[in-house]
């Protein structure tokens, strides 16, 4: 097989690109010196996290000279995401770091006046006038990302370069940029799916004016998100289940309270991959604490998915500062760094994110820059960190009655009364905290958080429908973005959740799994509606 030579200098899920490669028909080859770039004819430089993180790291390492000469010698070079943000002059991110100035122009932050940052799900790479590397303007293209190069029309076509455009809010940027030997993406091929591999295949093949004319153009802008999530558990059998709780329980009321199984992980992953599934989430609900953390049965389930599944995986159970079964201690960021490793995107945090609130709020609001949200984020990149939420409704009477954030409620509580505050719990529901939501999500967003599961006890495996208050109140509080989960019982409370909140992304279990419906009749449904979700691309 051909090979393609990848810069292996960054944290981050490489594991994907890799297999994305491998699945368009190539072997990857890793640079480890600056020596080793003379090798490669085709060179792709993946990029997560922090612009001037990983600038500084490319020029300590002695990188810059070595890839600047292999891009200016004329052979094939692709860069993604930070990749793309490395060939500009410089961002607002580091402003004192300077990128390769390969191509003019600087980046800058998203506004987040109106909209959530980071930009996270499928968005366009619209090329008007041409054919580039596969590009089809009827195709989304998954972004993760927080600065981008805003997009002014002529400017980088004026130095030689073919553009593709996205839009987010009234801010346009460039999703994509060609120039000569050069392709940059600041969406993820390897996690677009079937278009994001028609890209990466156009790079390898040298197909630089590929395309399909005559394609009706996609509407512009971000897509509405829809996520598949699994509750993962051993069963009392001691094999790995998806299962799926009522309010968190998860054993049978009949049958001899077994665990629920719905059916295996990875066959069920890629079944909503190919139903549509905008992410797919792993919630490893219990901690397999009798087995080497090196051994975790998750990351095997990751290895396989993302052999099939070329849309983010996100993992979560688990991460937290642990004790291995020798008795070694191993860190939160050592865990996660064994997801990504092994394929996850993103790493979802529960109980050791509330006592990471509670200890920033002990402190008066001081970062401690300890916390697993902390070190992961800075490590990966704020993208990479979620924070899994699972609130409880605490009913009052009037709002003055407790401390906390309280808000009127549609739904009054078993006496009648007209306000709740939902209360944080840890150990997968069982403990509840002295803490709310709004308190717990700005903490998080403070420390580095870059996404919100927004769960609810109350609400989990029964089909109601989402709670829209707790989803208002959550997203009124924080910038960063919040997928709304838990309730849902058919398409039309994905509609509604989408018509009366400003969730980015809304989250269904029980019903996908239950084989009810699939995510394609939310997806066929929400695109009646006349809102913008993303089909299966073949
Ligand atoms: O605390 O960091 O080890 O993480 C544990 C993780 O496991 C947390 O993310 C927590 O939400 C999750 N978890 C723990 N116990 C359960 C349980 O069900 N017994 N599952 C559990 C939480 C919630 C959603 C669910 C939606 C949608 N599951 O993932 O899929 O509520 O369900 P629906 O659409 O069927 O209503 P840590």
């Amino acid at each position: 097989m051909p090979k393609v030579y990848l810069l292996d200098y960054v944290a981050g899920n490489v594991r994907s690109l890799v297999n994305a490669i491998e699945k368009v028909g190539y072997t990857v080859e890793w640079i480890k010196s600056p020596e080793d770039v003379e090798k490669a004819d085709k060179l792709i430089l993946p990029g997560v996290g922090h612009f001037g993180h990983c600038m500084t790291q490319f020029a300590e390492a002695n990188y810059l000279p070595a890839i600047r000469k292999h891009i200016d010698s004329g052979k094939p070079f692709m860069g993604i995401c930070v990749g793309l943000q490395a060939l500009f002059e410089g961002s607002s991110e580091a402003p004192s770091v300077s990128g390769l100035g390969v191509i003019k122009g600087r980046l800058d932050r998203f506004d987040d006046s109106s909209k959530s940052v980071p930009h996270i799900g499928w968005n366009s790479a619209n090329t008007t006038d041409k054919k580039v590397y596969g590009l089809l303007p009827s195709s989304k293209y998954y972004y993760v990302h927080s600065y981008k190069v805003p997009y002014k029309k002529g400017e980088l076509e004026a130095q030689g370069c073919s553009v593709a455009t996205a839009r987010y809010g009234d801010e346009e940027f460039v999703g994509a940029v060609a120039k000569d030997n050069v392709l940059a993406t600041q969406f993820h091929p390897e996690k677009s799916g079937a278009a994001g591999l028609r890209v990466l295949k156009a790079f390898l093949d040298g197909e630089k004016e590929s395309g399909i004319a005559g394609l009706e153009a996609m509407e512009e802008g971000l897509t509405r998100r829809v996520i598949a999530c699994l509750d993962v558990r051993t069963n009392d059998q001691g094999d790995l289940v998806v299962t799926k709780g009522d309010q968190y329980d998860v054993r049978e009321k009949t049958d001899g309270g077994n665990v629920r199984n719905l059916g295996k992980p990875v066959e069920m992953a890629r079944k909503y991959y190919e139903q549509g599934a905008d992410e797919v989430t792993f919630l490893n609900i219990t901690s397999f604490r009798d087995c080497p953390i090196a051994d975790l049965p998750m990351l095997e389930i990751l290895r396989q998915t993302s052999k099939t599944v070329f849309v983010p995986l996100t993992i979560g159970g688990g991460i937290r500062d642990t004790t291995d079964t020798d008795g070694t201690k191993v860190s939160a960021l050592e865990i996660a760094t064994m997801y990504f490793k092994s394929g996850a995107d993103k790493v979802s945090i529960g109980s050791d994110a509330v006592t990471a609130a509670e200890e920033y709020y002990a402190a008066g609001k001081k970062l401690s820059g300890k916390t697993a949200i902390e070190q992961i984020s800075q490590a990966y990149g704020n993208q990479a960190v979620v924070v899994s939420v699972d609130p409880k409704r605490v009913y009052v009477a009037d709002s003055s009655e407790t401390k906390h954030n309280a808000i009127p409620t549609t739904t009054p509580g078993p006496n009648r009364e007209k306000y709740c505050w939902y209360a944080c719990t840890i150990k997968g529901g069982r403990e509840t905290r002295d803490m709310d939501v709004v308190e717990l999500t700005q903490a998080v967003e403070a420390m580095g958080c870059g996404e919100i599961l927004l769960n609810c006890i109350d609400k989990d495996g029964t089909n109601s429908g989402f709670d829209l208050e707790l989803i208002n109140q959550v997203k009124n509080a924080i910038k960063i973005p919040v997928i709304a989960s838990s309730g849902a019982g058919n398409p039309g409370h994905f509609g509604e959740v989408f018509a009366k909140t400003k969730t980015d992304a809304a989250l269904g279990a029980g019903m996908f799994h239950r084989g009810e419906y699939t995510v394609k009749d939310v997806k066929d449904f929400l695109g009646k509606e006349g809102l913008l979700v993303r089909q299966f691309e073949d």
